[in-house]
């Protein structure tokens, strides 16, 4: 092919991707209208978690204040999804406005395969160009594996949206940070056997994953593949991140446990759809599944990357 048409293509292509990703923007989804996740946070709140343009995703400032923890899939999706010159930025909504610092550099985790995050290794770090402003909070990584069964925060950017509809894809155009709760439910590892795709590639250990519930047994969409465990949610705290939420971080403790990922209705996973309440795949509906990054598991990467230890 003509060497000029095919660059050409390759540009439209890539825009094409681009665009695409900006539509997947989506993050906090509420369990009810009077959750308090409805609401964006306070500027004064989660000063360090970004908002990445323009990918639109989210991503988390590290100690040191010169990278930030993302998802590889903002960058990279079986293919350079951020032509080189793209103006990557990472924006800081701070009290006293908002700061914009362009992204020097990035690094994708090497055993990213592109297509699938359900298989694991879906992170990445951006380096900044210079330090965020000393008012964005510096966030340590969590190094304990005893993540499962905890509760987190989850903050993101992007669409909001209610359980029993899933994601507005009219909402949050200003892109306000918001945040909620939820409780890890297991490792990935569990979707191992279970399961309608196959996960042979499944990286062990590397994700932690969580239902969305409404509070009853019939939308426990975990508890009803594994018994052992059920759990009903947290009530009018429970959120939900979907597919598009994109590199936002999950805080235990006040360290990043995780790393939004994936979302998707139990029949991605399983021969019956029982759980996902409307049987839309990806939606961010309540008895959706969603998995994150394990930070914990990349730790040793992470502090490569960063130069920390
Ligand atoms: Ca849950
Ligand atoms: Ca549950
Ligand atoms: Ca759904």
């Amino acid at each position: 092919m003509n060497k000029v048409i095919k660059i050409l293509l390759m540009t439209i292509l890539t825009v094409l991707l681009v665009l695409e990703t900006a539509e997947a923007g989506r993050s906090i989804i509420s369990a009810f209208g009077d959750s308090s996740s409805r609401k964006p946070l306070a500027l004064e709140q989660h000063t360090g978690v970004a908002y990445l343009e323009p990918v639109q995703c989210t991503g988390s400032l590290l100690t040191g204040g010169l990278h930030i923890l993302t998802a590889a899939h903002c960058l990279n999706e079986g293919g350079v999804k951020v032509p080189a010159g793209t103006a990557v930025t990472a924006n800081f909504k701070l009290p006293s406005g908002q700061v914009t610092i362009p992204i020097s550099n990035y690094y994708i985790h090497p055993g990213w395969t592109g297509y699938e995050s359900e298989v694991g290794n879906d992170l990445a770090i951006l380096k900044l160009k210079k330090a965020a402003p000393p008012t964005a909070e510096r966030y340590e990584i969590n190094r304990n594996k005893n993540e499962v069964g905890q509760l987190f925060t989850k903050v993101g950017y992007g669409y909001t949206g209610l359980g029993a509809k899933g994601q507005n894809e009219n909402s949050n155009s200003e892109a306000k940070r918001y945040a909620g709760q939820n409780r890890y439910d297991a490792l990935g590892d569990i979707l191992r056997n279970a399961t309608e795709s196959d996960m042979s590639e499944l990286v062990l250990g590397s994700q932690l994953i969580f239902d969305f519930d409404d509070g009853t047994a019939e939308h426990d969409t975990l508890g009803r593949h594994f018994p052992q465990l059920a759990d009903r949610g947290l009530g009018k705290n429970e959120i939900a991140t979907a597919s598009g939420d994109s590199g936002g971080p999950s805080f235990v403790g006040g360290k990043i446990a995780g790393i939004s990922s994936w979302g998707y209705s139990d029949r991605g996973f399983f021969k019956t759809n029982i759980g996902d309440i409307d049987k839309i795949d990806n939606n961010g509906s309540f008895g959706e599944i969603s998995g994150d990054t394990r930070v914990s598991f990349y730790a040793s990467w992470i502090d490569k990357v960063t130069g920390r230890r």
